[in-house]
């Protein structure tokens, strides 16, 4: 362990009235909830037995690239989250889709049956690990998601995602007592439309009732964090989506759930860190889905960046590490995507250290002031502090790797992703 290099640090920042190792401490209680669908470009396993073909469905939602490697299996999935972890400082949450659902021995459910049973072995996973779990209900890439989902005017249809939810209240509970810790169940759907719409209105009160109907089923909100997500253009949804921020917040605001926000929902010049002090005036806990939108909703791996940083400030500056929930959401298939996940992670987690290390209550005080040009000087000088000395630390403390990482991918890709062979499963 380099102590030598810390202690200077650690110096330095003392100057500034900055308490490094409690900065250390801090970011070592901030859990973040990994994504599981970076390993296998968002498409789950449950289309494999439903449809039987090996071809994805992917109505509303894709991945783009073709790197090789791609996770194909529950096995291969967990294997990868795995070499993922151990990269990573920290203890997360996992992340996990409805479309993961793990079928053992023909035990096929469509989403709407979908039972606990299907996510025992993600369970275990788990509980092996001491992690905590996330879920997701997936109204997408699914053949009733080709059109609108919880919005569609075909009862049959609407009918079908509104039992989905209510079965993913039931799996969500379920982690939550397995595990011992309050499972975030996060709703988005795809629904909206290419073209001009003549109504605008009927898709979002049909939305609106789903909602409604689906937390109409009793479950336990102190183990159940639900929140919803909002959304402002995706490919095929141009002109119109159905679950907007206006309608999201509102929705999440009068039904007592939970706002979640992802940076990439938003029009390019609008950005989520300025929302999260408005969120926090209403809000008890906001959701965050954290990732890097290169032009539009591109789910580029995040990085270590201006908005990853404000975004961090934010949650830091405002007290709020322990009300806002974090999660990541991004998958690229065109770089490997371990290395995807492992630095998208840090990036997150480094953009937090970096806000830990700020002069918070001097910073704030310049501002009180009006001295805005101390306040100017200052956080720009802040920006070469020896930031990297204390993630360093952090890392050593984890026992990962500080920068040298690299080359246990390279390993792992040619041990074992390269070895996976692509044919068989028809990519
Ligand atoms: C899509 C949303 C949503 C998904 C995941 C897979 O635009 O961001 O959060 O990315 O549910
Ligand atoms: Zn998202």
């Amino acid at each position: 362990m380099n102590t030598a290099r810390f202690d200077e640090a650690r110096k330095i920042y003392a100057k500034i009235g900055v308490d490094a190792e409690k900065a250390i401490d801090t970011l070592s209680k901030i859990s973040i909830s990994m994504h599981c669908w970076q390993g296998d470009d968002v498409r789950g396993f449950d289309y494999i037995k439903r449809s039987n073909t090996v071809t994805a469905d992917t109505s509303g939602i894709q991945a783009t690239g073709n790197y090789p490697g791609r996770a194909r299996s529950p096995d291969e999935l967990m294997q990868d989250i795995d070499k993922a972890l151990s990269l990573i400082p920290g203890k997360h949450k996992l992340n996990l889709h409805a479309c993961y659902a793990i079928f053992e021995n023909d035990d096929y459910a469509d989403r709407d049956a979908l039972e606990p049973r299907h996510f025992q072995k993600w369970v275990d996973f788990a509980k092996a690990r001491g992690m905590g779990l996330d879920f997701n209900p997936t109204f997408f890439a699914h053949p009733k998601a080709a059109a609108m989902t919880l919005s569609s005017g075909d009862e049959e249809i609407r009918g079908f995602w509104i039992r989905h939810g209510k079965a993913c209240l039931k799996i969500s509970e379920y982690f939550a007592n397995e595990l011992n810790k309050p499972c975030v169940m996060n709703i988005w759907i795809p629904d909206g439309m290419k073209d001009l719409p003549a109504d605008r209105a009927t898709p979002r009160l049909r939305f609106k009732k789903s909602l409604d109907e689906i937390l109409s089923m009793p479950y336990d909100r102190e183990k159940v964090l639900v929140c919803l997500e909002s959304k402002v253009f995706g490919i095929g949804l141009e002109s119109y989506t159905v679950g907007s921020s206006e309608f999201c917040l509102n929705y999440a605001n009068r039904a007592g759930i939970i706002p979640l926000m992802d940076n990439g929902h938003y029009h390019p010049n609008e950005y989520v860190s300025d929302k999260i002090s408005s969120m926090l005036a209403f809000f008890d806990k906001i959701a965050l889905h954290v990732t890097r939108a290169v032009r539009w909703d591109s789910d580029h791996v995040v990085s270590f960046n201006d908005e990853t940083r404000d975004i961090a400030a934010e949650i830091v500056f405002n007290d709020a590490v322990d009300r806002v929930i974090i999660a990541t959401d991004y998958f690229d298939a065109s770089v490997n995507r371990i290395a995807a996940w492992v630095t998208g992670m840090r990036n997150l987690q480094k953009s937090l250290l970096y806000a830990l290390l700020q002069p918070v209550a001097k910073l704030k005080q310049l501002q009180e002031n009006a001295e805005y040009t101390e306040l100017l000087v200052l956080g720009e000088e802040l920006k070469t502090y020896p930031i990297g000395d204390v993630w360093e630390r952090f890392c050593d403390i984890n026992s990962v790797p500080k920068d040298d990482w690299f080359n246990e991918i390279k390993k792992y890709e040619n041990d074992v992703l390269l070895k996976r062979d692509v044919i068989i499963y028809g990519r």
